[in-house]
């Protein structure tokens, strides 16, 4: 493997976003670290890395090294095929641990608002908790609101510890998966159990056979997706909305000079929605103004700023390697962080500047931070205390150094939401794009999603796969710091349809539209699977996942809930390709397993190719050979003209001129809809109104 992670990169090779770079020449200037910096010095252990050691037991650490290191064994006699596969299946079970810890602190959430403990807050989408209410065998005919959520609630939460059955979810998958999930014992029982169970089995001396092993990190995988991340997303929902298009702005550009900077960063909705309200509040934006600030500026970071973004047009400042940058601006009053994916440099860092870092888990403390701990029992007096902390420190400000560098946006598509695209809210389908497919206008389907890693370019191969997919005609959809890199880059403006391949974009243009869907945050990429299984299930196009010309990438993949999310999507039948390195490629044995092993077993596989030329091709090749088996005319675009712009874009570049021009003239407008919205659905605007267009709907 001949990946070049392990050299010195020159600056200008570690990102591809002007903003990061101009960040970084700014932090060397100032002789402050990052980590772009420590990774010129911490090279990544090339043993740890391949997969090839052992920590399990205090008889090694055992590494296996060496031109015959696969014929070597630990002291335990454990081979280096169990070696790789127990750690990897120990890597899902800490992502699907992570996801689904934040399921359930969404369902204690929705329980608290059942039983009316929780103060601001309330049942949003009342649709929505219907719908779940449904898939959950909850009753829902004369029942108050809060009656439904408190069962949802209760039922929700008895996914992570059940003692029988199956996971509920799972029923939402074609009848053909939930088949061959029984046949091979992969089913999902409980949450929580499937976690102990692969920690359980990965301990010293249990299972030590590498397939085996493996198939529980499939099980684990799919508490996950078909769990945890999907419970996350629906009660989320519930409570906050589900996401209709709208439109706002990425990049560090969108902190304020004159505002007070409040940067939400982390993965919750939970206080990041009351702390939207608090930076709304007129008498907190009065007290602003009293401290000589304009006014307060929200921004949020990683998958906490997907999920406020999608649902309230709160700008994204950027992705996971935009964390130390933000505060090296100078113009952070105020960094608040949750849970997950928060670096702990960011301690020591926020103590060189002003900002204020606040950590509000308990779950989660970092040196150096002042900690205010999140209660949903009190959440709008803690995110008024936090606003507060942010309109004080803003006189303590030193020298800022804001890039100037922000792109527009469209994101908030849910899976309802599409499906209302193509054909309204009564007749919702899928039929435009299964058609498009078939046809050959829209060649396959692509999810490229993930993380950030300083081992490869910033931005680079997530960026690059965009751009490529859809100028061959192949739809895209994005979730978490993947769709945050493309936005930067400009592919989540409707101007991008200028980009796409003349078959995709006919399409786009007809159902109305672009050819990078924002889907949310990484449990939300439990969205993706609700889409593919309904593009599955809607005719034409074969009977599950793995018969559909789509591939799943995660270029820049870094945690372990980046592996938890590859590993479901393979047990869900998508082929998955992983940049950066794999964690098993010490192991012939293992990545056989995981790649042509898991193909025959459950149609998707996992495989590490980090040449980006490379994966591309292998993406193209997986997605045409399904086409070919489903004996689908090959991909041909020759065949389709340009097509001139539909009224509807038009309507949408009009749209994004004004908000433009009235950005100029200092009107606040970010977060307004750029859609009409789906009836049924509702956004905040806030000024503190909710429309809500649920008329005609029973
Ligand atoms: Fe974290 Fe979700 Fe990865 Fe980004 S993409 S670095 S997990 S924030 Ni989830
Ligand atoms: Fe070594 Fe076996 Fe202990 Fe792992 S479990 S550290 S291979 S002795």
């Amino acid at each position: 493997m001949d990946d070049k992670s392990n050299d010195v990169k020159p600056v200008a090779a570690k990102s591809i976003d002007p903003a990061a770079l101009e960040m970084l020449a700014h932090a060397e200037g100032c002789g402050l670290e990052t980590a772009f910096s420590r990774a010129d010095t911490m090279k990544p252990c090339p043993i740890g890395e391949s997969g090839a050691c052992c920590r399990i037991c205090s008889m090694g650490p055992c590494r296996l090294v060496g031109k015959d290191a696969e014929e070597k064994t630990g002291i335990c006699g454990a081979d280096m095929g169990t070696i790789a596969s127990r750690h990897f299946a120990r890597q899902v079970a800490g992502g699907v641990a992570a996801h689904s810890d934040h399921g359930r602190d969404m369902a204690m959430t929705l329980r608290a608002v059942a039983t009316g403990e929780a103060a601001g807050y309330k049942v949003k989408d009342e649709q929505k908790l219907h719908v779940v209410a449904g898939y959950l065998g909850i009753p829902t005919s004369g029942r108050e609101v809060n009656e439904i959520a408190l069962d949802v609630a209760d039922v929700a939460l008895q996914q992570f510890g059940q003692s029988h059955g199956d996971i509920v979810y799972t029923k939402r998958a074609t009848p053909k998966r939930q088949a061959k999930w029984r046949e091979l014992g992969i089913t999902p029982r409980a949450i929580d159990r499937e976690v102990v169970e692969v920690m359980h089995r990965t301990h010293e001396g249990v299972d030590l056979d590498a397939e085996n092993i493996l198939k529980s990190a499939l099980r684990c995988s799919l508490a996950d997706g078909w769990g945890g991340a999907m419970l996350s997303t629906d009660i989320s929902d519930i409570l906050f909305g589900t996401p209709s298009p709208l439109s706002s702005e990425v990049n560090l550009g969108v902190l304020k000079a004159d505002q007070v900077n409040v940067i939400v960063h982390g993965h919750e909705p939970t206080l990041s929605a009351m702390l939207v309200e608090a930076s709304r509040d007129p008498e907190l934006i009065a007290e602003a103004k009293a401290a000589g600030a304009e006014g307060i500026n929200l921004a949020g970071i990683c998958c906490t700023s997907n999920e406020i973004l999608m649902r309230y047009g709160i700008p994204a400042a950027g992705n996971f390697l935009h964390q130390e940058l933000a505060v090296l601006t100078g113009a952070v009053e105020v960094m608040v962080v949750d849970v997950q994916c928060i670096m702990q440099a960011l301690g020591p860092l926020s103590q060189r500047f002003h900002t204020k870092l606040v950590t509000t888990s308990p779950k989660a403390k970092i040196p150096g931070a002042t900690h205010i701990e999140f209660d949903e029992h009190r959440a709008p007096e803690t995110a008024n205390e936090i606003v507060r902390l942010a309109i004080a420190n803003y006189a303590n400000r030193g020298p800022i150094h804001i890039p100037d560098y922000h792109e527009p946006l469209v994101a908030g598509f849910s899976h309802e939401y599409l499906n209302y695209m193509q054909g309204g809210f009564h007749r919702g389908s899928f039929r435009p794009l299964n058609d498009a497919i078939i046809a050959g206008r829209v060649r396959g389907l692509a999810g490229v999603v993930g993380c950030n890693n300083v081992r490869v370019t910033q931005d680079e191969g997530i960026v690059e796969m965009i751009k490529r997919f859809i100028a061959d005609d192949v739809m895209v959809v994005v979730t978490g710091c993947a769709a945050n890199a493309g936005a930067k880059a400009g592919y989540l403006s409707p101007e991008i349809l200028d980009h796409a391949g003349p078959g995709l974009r006919e399409v786009m243009e007809a159902i109305g539209i672009p050819p990078v869907l924002h889907l949310g945050s990484c449990v939300d990429n439990s969205r993706i699977l609700t889409v593919l299984t309904q593009v599955a299930t809607e005719g034409g196009l074969g009977e599950d996942i793995d018969d559909l010309p789509a591939v799943g990438l995660c270029p820049e993949w870094m945690c372990e809930k980046a592996i938890a999310i590859g590993t479901y999507f393979a047990a869900s039948g998508a082929h998955v390709i992983f940049g950066v390195s794999s964690p098993v490629k010490a192991s012939t044995e293992a990545t056989r397993l995981m790649t042509t092993g898991w193909e025959e077993m459950v149609g998707g596989d996992l495989e590490f190719i980090p040449d980006w030329d490379a994966m591309y091709a292998r993406s193209l090749e997986l997605i045409d050979a399904k086409r070919a088996a489903l004996k689908l005319p090959a991909y041909d675009p020759s065949q389709y003209g340009d097509s001139g712009d539909s009224l509807f874009f038009a309507e949408i570049k009009r749209y994004l001129a004004d908000q433009a021009a009235e950005a100029e003239r200092g009107v606040e407008t970010v977060g307004s809809p750029v859609y009409p919205l789906a009836e049924g659905h509702s956004h905040d605007h806030g000024d503190g109104h909710t429309h809500s267009h649920d008329e005609g709907e029973a």
